[in-house]
C-alpha cells in the first residue's frame, strides 16, 4: 500500500519549537514522553475485552502479568513514565488523592495534571474514552515540586491536550501555536497530522448535557435547554442532542462539528461534577485557542479561576463562542 508522507506529531512539535529560539526543547521532550504513554494506553484500550479471554480468571494474562483495570493501567503508565522523564517536578492525577512528586534526581521545570482515563462509565462497554493533560511551568525554584506548583490558573498553561480513544485514536494538543489534531496509524505506531489549526465554528449544531439530571437543575439551565429545543430557523434551532458521557469525546465532537457542552451545578452538586485542574481547565485552554469559550454557570472564565484544591470541581459550560454567549445570558438572568 502506498502511504503518503505525513507530518508526524514529533516533527510538528519540533517545528513549533523552532519558532522559539529561546526554547530548550524540554517541553517538546516532555510531550514526546507523554505521547509514548498515550500510545501504550491506546494499545491496551484496543485490547480491552480480550484481557479476560486471554488471561487466566481475569487476574493474569498469558504472559503471566497481572491484568489491571484499564483506568489503573492508564494511571500507572503515565505516572511511571513521566516521574522519570526529567522534565517534571510534580504531577496530580484524578486517580490519586495526593500529589505525585517526580522521582528524586529527575526533577524538571514543568508540572503535569492528568485524567488518565476519562469517561469511566464507558470503559467497560466499548464506548469512547480519553486521556486529558495540562502542563504548567513550576513556581517553586527547584527540587521536587509541591501542591503550590499545581494550583495555578488555567490561563498560565503552557500546553494542554487530550487523546480520544474512538473509532481511531486521536491526539489534540495546543501550546501557543493553535490547536492541532493527529490521528494514530496503529500499523506504524505514529500520530500523523490530520487536523491542522482547528477552529471551532462560531455557532454549533449540537448540545451535550445529561438531561437525566434535569429534575435537579436550576431554573436558568432548564430554560436554556428548552430554548435550544424550540423551533427557529434563523438561530438553527432546534439543536440536536448528543451526549456520550465521556467529556473528551463530547468535547471533541463539539470542537470539530460545533456545539456546546454543559455540566452545571445543580441542587445535588452545586459545583457540578467535573474537575478543574485536569478536566475543565485543559479543555477550556483548547477551546479558547480554537476560538471557543469556557465559563462557569455564574459567568466566570474557567481559565481565570484560582484553584484551591487538587480535585476541586467546577460547573462547566464549554463550546462555540456564540452558543456560550447565549447560555451566559440565560445564566445571568438576562433572558
Ligand atoms: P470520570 O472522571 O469518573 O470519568 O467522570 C467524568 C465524566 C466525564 O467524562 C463526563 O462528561 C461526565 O463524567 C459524565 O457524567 P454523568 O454520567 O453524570 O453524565
Ligand atoms: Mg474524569
Amino acid at each position: 500500500m502506498h502511504r503518503p508522507l505525513g507530518i508526524t506529531v514529533s516533527r510538528h512539535i519540533l517545528d513549533s519549537q523552532r519558532l522559539h529560539p529561546e526554547a530548550t526543547g524540554a517541553l517538546s521532550s516532555l510531550l514526546a514522553e507523554l505521547i509514548v504513554a498515550a500510545k501504550t494506553i491506546s494499545a491496551e484500550v484496543n485490547m480491552a475485552g480480550l484481557a479476560d479471554i486471554l488471561g487466566m480468571s481475569g487476574k493474569t494474562n498469558i504472559q503471566g502479568e497481572d491484568v489491571q483495570k484499564l483506568d489503573e493501567f492508564a494511571n500507572n503508565t503515565i505516572k511511571r513514565r513521566m516521574a522519570r522523564s526529567g522534565f517534571l517536578c510534580v504531577m496530580t492525577s484524578e486517580e490519586e488523592e495526593d500529589i505525585i512528586p517526580a522521582a528524586e534526581g529527575y526533577e524538571g521545570k514543568y508540572t503535569l495534571a492528568f485524567d488518565p482515563l476519562d469517561g469511566s462509565s464507558n470503559i467497560d462497554v466499548n464506548v469512547n474514552i480519553g486521556t486529558i493533560f495540562s502542563i504548567h511551568r513550576r513556581l517553586t525554584p527547584s527540587g521536587q515540586g509541591s501542591k503550590e506548583d499545581l494550583l495555578q490558573k488555567g490561563r498560565e498553561q503552557v500546553a494542554a491536550g487530550y487523546i480520544v480513544y474512538g473509532s481511531s485514536t486521536m491526539l489534540v494538543y495546543t501550546t501557543v501555536e493553535g490547536v492541532h489534531g493527529f490521528t494514530l496509524d496503529p500499523s506504524v505506531g505514529e500520530f500523523y497530522l490530520s487536523h491542522p489549526d482547528i477552529r471551532m465554528p462560531d455557532r454549533g449544531k449540537y448540545y451535550s448535557t445529561n438531561e437525566g439530571n434535569s429534575c435537579r437543575w436550576r431554573e436558568p439551565m432548564r430554560r436554556y435547554i428548552d430554548f435550544l429545543k424550540e423551533e427557529d430557523k434563523e438561530s438553527s434551532r432546534p439543536r440536536s442532542a448528543r451526549y456520550i458521557g465521556s467529556l473528551v469525546a463530547d468535547f471533541h465532537r463539539n470542537l470539530i462539528a460545533g456545539g456546546i457542552f454543559l455540566y452545571p451545578g445543580d441542587r445535588k452538586s452545586p459545583e457540578g461534577k467535573l474537575r478543574l485542574l485536569y478536566e475543565a481547565s485543559p479543555l477550556a485552554f483548547i477551546a479558547e485557542k480554537a476560538g471557543g469559550r469556557a465559563i462557569t454557570d455564574d459567568g466566570r472564565s474557567i481559565l481565570d479561576i484560582e484553584p484551591t484544591a487538587l480535585h476541586q470541581r467546577v460547573p462547566l459550560i464549554i463550546g462555540c463562542r456564540q452558543d456560550v454567549d447565549v447560555a451566559e445570558e440565560f445564566f445571568a438572568g438576562k433572558r
